[in-house]
């Protein structure tokens, strides 16, 4: 691959986008390298946790290419559109829990990305945005979507409507960051939150966010029903059995057989 790469920490993988030249802007063939790369992650049964993150200090993902999309026909965005939206979709349905470390840009498409990951640590210089109106398109990433699901429908619409970029800051008042940290640490925080996360049980942590994915979209009555259903999975796993055991013992268990 030439604008992904992929490196994995014991079961925490990593994806970089990288195309720093254009600060990590998306085309048609770094989504394609990055469905590969989501792929393989799916297929990695080692793999506990994922981190999503952008070459060099300067940007996490400047948007959807605009030199690709300036001579695009009718025919060709609506492609490009469905690539993107279909691989974004692949990262959210992903069944271990992903983490956007954001360090620096994170506009349009690159915004859009960190929505579909389930926490976003994000460094000091970050800045986020949805500027698609200035360019005469809307957001084609899941944008008019997502972000009103995480920051609530009155800042979603400040943020499409006016274009307008936010610091790191701001990003964490309104709900759309987690955390921020020092830049130079970015990496690090978000691979000591990937690495806390993947010495839990990575069965249930895997149920867990099924579950609140899920339970999001129906009424509480379904939602606590498929909470009853995943709690009993549960109990046919050697994890639980093991974790149990580990207590009552007074004992710590030292590493879970994700069986
Ligand atoms: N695409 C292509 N190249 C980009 C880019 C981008 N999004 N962002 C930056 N670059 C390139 C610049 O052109 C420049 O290349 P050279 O001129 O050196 O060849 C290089 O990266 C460095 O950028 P700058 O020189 O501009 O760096 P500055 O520090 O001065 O400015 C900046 C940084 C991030 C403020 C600025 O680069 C900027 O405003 N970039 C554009 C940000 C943006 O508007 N992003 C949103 C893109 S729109 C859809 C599908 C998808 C989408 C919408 C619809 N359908 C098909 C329905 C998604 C849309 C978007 O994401």
């Amino acid at each position: 691959m030439e604008n992904i790469s992929y490196e994995k920490r014991e079961n925490v993988a990593i994806l970089k986008i990288s195309r720093p030249k254009f600060l990590n802007a998306l085309n048609t063939q770094t989504l394609l390298e990055l469905n590969q790369a989501i792929e393989d992650v799916k297929n990695d049964k080692d793999v506990y946790v994922l981190v999503i993150t952008g070459e060099g200090s300067k940007a996490f993902v400047a948007g959807a290419d605009i030199k690709e999309m300036s001579n695009m026909s009718v025919f060709e965005s609506r492609e490009f559109s469905i690539l993107g939206n279909s691989v974004f979709r692949k990262i959210e349905e992903l069944e271990i829990p992903t983490i956007a470390a954001i360090n620096g840009f994170a506009l349009g498409g690159g915004c859009e990305l960190s929505l579909c990951c389930d926490i976003r640590i994000a460094s000091e210089n970050a800045k986020f945005g949805q500027p698609e109106v200035t360019l005469g398109i809307t957001p084609g990433f899941g944008g008019t979507q997502r972000l009103a699901r995480v920051v609530g429908l009155s800042k979603a619409k400040e943020l499409i409507f006016t274009g307008k970029m936010i610091d790191a800051n701001e990003a964490l008042n309104i709900g759309l960051v987690n955390k921020v940290v020092p830049t130079e640490n970015i990496l690090d925080e978000a691979l000591l939150l990937a690495s806390q996360i993947a010495k839990n049980a990575p069965l249930a942590v895997k149920m867990c966010k099924v579950a609140i994915n899920k339970g999001i979209d129906v009424d509480i009555n379904t939602g606590l029903s498929y909470e009853a259903e995943i709690f009993s999975h549960c109990f046919s796993t050697e994890d639980q059995k093991d974790a149990m055991a580990a207590f009552l013992e007074k004992r710590k268990i030292d590493k879970f057989k994700n069986r």
